[in-house]
């Protein structure tokens, strides 16, 4: 068996409220890297993470379970948490042991009480916390409600790093602030297709991008320093910026996600870019 040193084992602890899709996530993202050949759902009592059989009876996750897998040399164990806080212990023990934690928010309800309730714990462990908006492929999904929502509940703090073209029914395509770039995920799954930003998104995408270069410079003085002198940054800066500000607390970067639909590698593909970004 492969081992690998402290430094590239990292534990990405999946947290939020019921129902907003971790269980789904986790097995989308253990399909996407080719542990799995064939995706379970949490309605077919197949995923890998909800396996008693108290979990299939309820159709929620009781118990916090341990996964992994491997990208670019790093072992990522993914922990899967209930969402009840029924069973907060299992929750907080999970993130006790995080690195960073994923707070899932359903696209449908935005921030409800128990995303606040784990949140306060996140907070007290001062562990870096994404932001991930789910199920925007959900007829009812109202991304700018939910992300009003973060902005009430999380304050400045909570920067926009993808946002999606075309939520509900249908939803393919994001366009990431980080890259500028709009990405178009085919429904059968496979790698996105990379298009440029759209004419009537371009003058949003570059405000919100301003603001994501500006949260980045914020957190260390020599890239404040760089942002004055060129006006920008450049991709590796914005993220380096976006890590310490991670590490202190003070940036929580808020990504789209579909963790049910095969174009959920939007998912996995946002989740990748979260690993770089995590310390
Ligand atoms: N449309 C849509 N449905 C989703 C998505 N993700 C999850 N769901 C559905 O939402 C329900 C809850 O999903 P789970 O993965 O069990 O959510 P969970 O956060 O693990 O729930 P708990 O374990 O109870 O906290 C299931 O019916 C999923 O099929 C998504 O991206 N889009
Ligand atoms: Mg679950």
């Amino acid at each position: 068996m492969k081992t690998y040193d402290e430094k590239h084992i990292k534990n990405v602890v999946l947290i939020g409220g019921a129902k907003s899709g971790k269980t789904t996530l986790a097995e989308t993202m253990l399909f996407e890297a080719g542990i799995l050949n064939r995706r379970g759902s949490v309605e077919d009592k197949n995923t890998v993470s909800d396996y008693h059989d108290i979990e299939h009876d309820r159709q929620n996750s009781v118990y916090a379970t341990s996964m992994h897998t491997e990208w670019r040399g790093y072992k990522i164990n993914i922990i899967d948490t209930p969402g009840l806080d029924d069973f907060m212990g299992e929750i907080v023990s999970s993130m006790k042991v995080a690195d960073t934690c994923v707070l899932l928010i359903n696209a449908q309800q935005g921030v409800e009480v128990s995303t606040e309730l784990i949140w306060n714990y996140a907070d007290q462990f001062r562990k870096p916390v994404i932001l991930a908006i789910n199920q925007l492929d959900h007829p009812k999904a109202n991304f700018e409600m939910a992300l009003d929502s973060i902005k009430k509940s999380f304050g400045a703090p909570a920067i926009l790093m993808q946002y999606p073209v075309n939520q509900g029914e249908g939803f393919d395509s994001i366009i990431d602030l980080l890259k500028m770039t709009m990405y178009k995920f085919p429904k059968e799954g496979g790698k996105p297709e990379k298009l440029p930003i759209p004419k009537e998104e371009m003058e949003n995408a570059t405000a919100l991008h301003n603001e994501l270069v500006e949260k980045a410079a914020e957190n260390d003085e020599e890239l404040m320093e760089l942002y004055f002198e060129k006006g920008s940054l450049d991709e590796d800066e914005l993220r380096k910026g976006l890590k310490i500000g991670m590490v202190k607390h003070e940036v929580f970067p808020v990504f789209c996600l579909s963790a049910k639909t095969i174009w959920a590698v939007a998912g996995s593909w946002a989740l990748s870019t979260m690993w770089l970004l995590q310390p």
